[in-house]
């Protein structure tokens, strides 16, 4: 199995639930001889269960319409993946290279999977043969230092920790010094979770990018704004108004094993902006994969 049919498996596990209560009619349809207009209100009905959102929907069904004018029997799936390429492929995010000390940031609100995605990914850069370090942001909470201590363990990278009730940009300039000063390839630091209308807390996470200038002018290189599908597109509007108050870079998508409307991706990327560089699909360390349109779009539409 090559890379790609690795990661089309993957994302079919993390899209199983999407699948199973709103795909699988969606397969029947889109294996019928002839479609009319009935099938087709059906299937328009099923997208937009699955969370894609009205907009890319109504692109989907105007293509698929056209094509079916032509009178000629029409491959309704490879018509509808051919038109979600078209949307999401141009959204790609940039690898995570390493160039110096690069410094992450995760955001976002409250129990999103900001730690577990940092566990993740710590786990990720480490196994590509990549030094790591991992900075406890969220001092509000000993149970969230204790958590990150975890991850740091299972990963096999130094945790970074400092009192609970500490300075969260203290805490976060020793880490990008201490990485700075032993050639670290990557900083990882871990945020409290918190509204984008508290306002307090936004200027909380000013005051970590300003003190990480400090001592890396350009960091921090990314800033990931962690996401949980199984909101799907109720979370947009908070989304979007956070992203532009954090500086965000990259947006990572969680617990897509656990929502049934996986679709919530294509509005996303449309509405946001912002490319998804990662989606969790799994509590387990090795459950967190880059996000790529085409192993995305068969582990949508392929049974
Ligand atoms: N199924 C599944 N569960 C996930 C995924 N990512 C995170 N979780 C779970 O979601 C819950 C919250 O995750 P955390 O990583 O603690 O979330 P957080 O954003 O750090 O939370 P706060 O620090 O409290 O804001 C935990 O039970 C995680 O195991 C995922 O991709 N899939
Ligand atoms: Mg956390």
């Amino acid at each position: 199995m090559g890379l790609l049919g690795g990661l089309i498996n993957k994302f079919k596990k993390g899209l199983k639930r999407t699948q199973e209560l709103v795909l699988a009619p969606l397969g029947r349809l889109l294996r019928l001889q002839r479609l009319d207009e009935g099938h087709l209100e059906e299937l328009e009905d099923l997208l937009l269960q699955a969370d894609l959102g009205v907009k890319a929907v109504d692109q989907l069904m105007a293509r698929l319409r056209f094509e079916l004018r032509g009178g000629t029997e029409i491959d309704a799936k490879a018509v509808l993946k051919e038109e979600l390429l078209k949307i999401l492929r141009p959204r790609s995010a940039m690898p995570f290279l390493a160039q110096g000390t690069q410094v992450v940031l995760l955001v976002g609100v409250n129990g999103v999977g900001k730690t577990t995605t940092l566990g993740k990914l710590a786990a990720r850069l480490k196994a590509g043969g990549e030094s790591v370090l991992v900075v406890a942001g969220d001092t509000f909470r000993a149970a969230a230092i204790d958590q990150l201590e975890r991850w740091g363990e299972r990963a096999g990278v130094p945790v970074l920790r400092n009192q609970m009730g500490g300075d969260p940009a203290a805490i976060a300039f020793d880490g990008a010094t201490s990485a700075k000063a032993r050639g670290t390839s990557w900083v990882l630091i871990d945020t409290a979770g918190r509204l984008h209308t508290k306002d307090h807390l936004m200027k909380e996470l000013d005051k970590i990018r300003r003190s990480l200038q400090k001592v890396i002018p350009e960091a921090p290189h990314r800033v990931l704004l962690v996401l949980d599908a199984t909101t799907g597109q109720n979370g947009l509007a908070q989304a979007e108004v956070f992203a532009k108050s954090a500086g965000v870079t990259d947006l990572v998508l969680t617990k897509l094993d656990g929502s049934a409307k996986g679709g919530v991706v294509v509005p996303i990327l449309e509405r946001l902006g912002l490319p998804i560089a990662f989606v969790g699909v799994g509590e387990g360390l090795d459950d967190l994969i880059p996000f790529e349109a085409e192993a995305f779009v068969a582990g949508l539409l392929d049974a």
